[in-house]
């Protein structure tokens, strides 16, 4: 192990925007925890830093579509998130919230900090207005046209279909999604963070971190080196929810939610350690490390570093193990969709089964590419590894120990073969804990539980009882060293399966550490055991068949609101167009339509078409017979003898077996209604209209 000091250790501060998902957990807090735990196990000086980030425009957007303002939705969740990461053992040293008082304070002072020293540069910019709701929109709710694949959903920042990094004023046809309305373009004047200039900086400190996870390095490299390389960003933004910008004139702007969200994690340590926060940020010989999903990966490894390497006084983060995305029966996750396993509704129907779920998310965990949780894969995990293999151990050896001597532990022999098993374990989920390989050592844990049942099929203490008790206590003394074994190195994954297996053992947890693992004599013979209860329960195919059913109903109810958004849309796409001015001609363009008054000598419906009135054209040099789609707005009679505006030079096309020559020229209002474009005054017939 290294040479570190103190450890500080953060988990992304989620958005209160909406309650804990499995996602989430696998992604970021489950392997904080374990990390965490393990730390802990091995005495380390560690803080573990979360809490809620209650700024930014989601929240606002969360607001706005609930009907309630900003602090209530940030008050609603940040209960709900912190309540779901304590059921399930997330276990950080504290979990605050950036709307308070400490942490405005500290946001403001960092940022006062760089503007003083000149480190931003000041800069006017268009940016989109919604005059609707009198704000500046963030570019990710600004919707509209992509220029390149002509997608119609496309974001201000970027087009999921295509993949295209847009900007706002790329998008064709833009509007707001706080409104639906068009915005405006306006002036605003913001503080940047020259990340151009601080490049070199950057990539000096990144390729001091070539052991960094590939996929985090890779991505880092790729903002680095793709285009210009990093570009200036907007530390500020105009709007209402956040933390004021600590500027004179800078009334309406608050700091960019990504400044002020990762010196979170500083504010968040100064409430837990008021008096000695400073150590944990300061000191060289602290080693901080971010945990994170894979969105966040340039926040954490390029803008908080940027940040903090210009403010000067912090360390800067020596890992950032990032994780993939998890996904769900074939699908992404998604808060805004509903479509996730929340996990205060996991407890509902699972009642008491946290670390089944941190088994089943660790064992997934999405540590290298993305992966997927299924609840079927869910069941089998449970109920073939959990029940099976690690419950079935610890139960068969406390259940024969118990019946065959008295519940206290026999006399063991010489068990150097185990040892060494137990140890070689031990080393091994050791080095996969410490470069963060969680599944592995997740794996190895498990391995010993199978070594532990292994050895009770071929020794069959329940067979040798009859025929030599000194053999089957030496059996049962090495199954229960495994078990104690077994309650230490599982406790980052499993904290509450750990702490269940003391007190069955009647083991101090708080007196065994990580040093402890790989020893055999970790019960004493003769120590009285508690008593024995089942760790885990199958779980049987009703509610698993219950979870897979909601989520179904989840997606039929998202197709459903699909089709009726795109009802919507289409009657919305046609007053767009009928207000949409159509793309710039030239006067050659124009000048190619010969357009000239006639008139209408006879009309008469044309045989089993609804739509189309056959008429003569008297056009001065010539009689011609015209088609028109207009039977069910005019009367033949009516419209006999009427003076109308003709595309005369239109190639003829036969309709219904009716050759149709030129075309009526009609404007048509929004509700459909046709009426002809006729000269205010009579005029001869073929006269040109220019
Ligand atoms: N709230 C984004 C997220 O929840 C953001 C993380 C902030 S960490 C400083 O994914
Ligand atoms: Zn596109």
């Amino acid at each position: 192990m290294s040479e570190w000091k103190r450890y500080t250790i953060t988990a992304a501060l989620p958005y209160a925007n909406g309650p804990v998902h499995i996602g989430h957990l696998a992604g970021c807090y489950l392997p904080a925890d374990i990390y965490v735990r393990y730390l802990r196990a091995n005495k380390k000086d560690v803080i573990f830093i979360c809490g809620s980030d209650e700024h930014g425009v989601p929240i606002t957007i969360s607001a706005r579509r609930e009907g309630v303002t900003p602090q209530q939705v940030v008050d609603k969740y940040h209960k709900m998130m912190g309540d779901s990461f304590k059921e399930f053992g997330i276990n950080f040293s504290i979990y605050s919230r950036t709307s308070g008082a400490v942490h405005k304070e500290t946001a403001q002072a960092f940022f006062r900090k760089l503007y003083d020293e000149g480190k931003f540069i000041e800069q006017e910019t268009d940016q989109y207005y919604d005059e609707e709701v009198k704000q500046f929109i963030a570019d990710r709710y600004i919707v509209g046209t992509c220029p390149v694949c002509g997608n119609e959903n496309a974001y201000g920042d970027q087009c999921e279909n295509c993949g295209s990094s847009l900007s706002p004023t790329d998008l064709i046809n833009p509007h707001s999604t706080l409104s639906g309305s068009k915005p405006v373009l306006r002036k605003t004047r913001n503080w940047f963070l020259p990340l151009d200039k601080l490049q070199p900086h950057i990539l000096k400190y990144l390729e001091q971190h070539k052991d960094w996870k590939s996929n985090v390095y890779g991505q880092c490299m790729s903002w680095l080196q793709t285009g210009d390389g990093l570009q200036p960003r907007s530390m500020t933004r105009d709007l209402d929810w956040g933390v004021p910008v600590p500027v004179e004139g800078a009334t309406g702007k608050v700091l960019y939610v990504w400044f002020d969200a990762p010196i979170g994690y500083i504010s968040t340590t100064k409430e837990l350690l008021p008096d000695t926060w400073e150590t944990y940020w300061k000191e060289k010989d602290t080693r901080l490390i971010h945990f994170i999903g894979k969105d966040n990966i340039v926040f954490h490894c390029i803008i908080f570093p940027a940040m903090l390497m210009e403010h000067g006084e912090f360390i800067v983060a020596d890992n950032v193990p990032a994780n993939e995305f998890l996904n769900l029966e074939g699908r992404k996750l998604s808060t805004s969709k509903n479509y996730a396993v929340w996990l205060h509704e996991y407890l509902e129907a699972f009642k008491d089964k946290q670390d089944e779920l941190r088994y089943v998310l660790a064992s997934i965990a999405p540590e290298t590419k993305d992966s997927e949780f299924t609840w079927k894969d869910y069941q089998t995990r449970v109920n073939s590894e959990l029940v099976g293999i690690f419950g079935n151990l610890v139960n068969r050896v406390l259940v024969l120990t118990n019946k065959d001597f008295e519940n206290k532990v026999p006399q063991g022999r010489d068990n150097s073969a185990l040892q060494a098993f137990i140890s070689g374990q031990k080393d091994k989920i050791t080095d996969a804990m410490e470069n963060f390989r969680f599944r592995e050592a997740l794996t190895e844990m498990m391995n010993l539980a199978r070594h532990g049942n292994q050895l009770l099929s071929e020794k069959e203490p329940w067979k040798t009882i009859k025929t030599d008790r000194d053999l089957t206590a030496a059996i049962l003394y090495d199954g229960l060293q495994i078990i104690a074994n077994l309650a230490i190195m599982c406790e980052p994954f499993l904290p509450f399966t750990s702490k269940k297996i003391f007190d069955m053992l009647q083991l101090d947890a708080t007196s065994m550490a990580w040093a402890d693992a790989g020893k055999t004599d970790l019960l004493k013979t003769g120590h009285q055991l508690g008593k024995a209860s089942l760790l885990y329960q199958k779980i049987e195919d009703e509610p698993i068949a219950a979870q897979i059913e909601k989520l179904y109903a989840t997606i039929d109810k998202q197709t459903a609101d699909k089709e009726s958004a795109k009802k919507e849309k289409m009657s919305e796409q046609k007053i767009a167009e009928a207000a949409a001015p159509k793309g710039e001609i030239t006067f050659e363009d124009f000048a190619k339509i010969d357009l000239r008054v006639g008139t209408i000598l006879t009309a008469e419906k044309v045989e089993k078409a609804d739509k189309l009135l056959k008429l003569t054209v008297d056009m001065g040099y010539e009689v011609r017979t015209i088609v028109s789609g207009i039977a069910e707005h005019f009367k033949p009679e009516d419209i006999i003898g009427l003076q109308v505006s003709v595309v005369a030079n239109l190639a003829p096309r036969k309709l219904r077996g009716i050759e149709s020559k030129g075309m009526i020229l009609l404007a048509e209002d929004e509700s459909g209604k046709l009426i002809f474009v006729t000269p205010k005054e009579p005029i001869a017939n073929g006269s040109i209209v220019k």
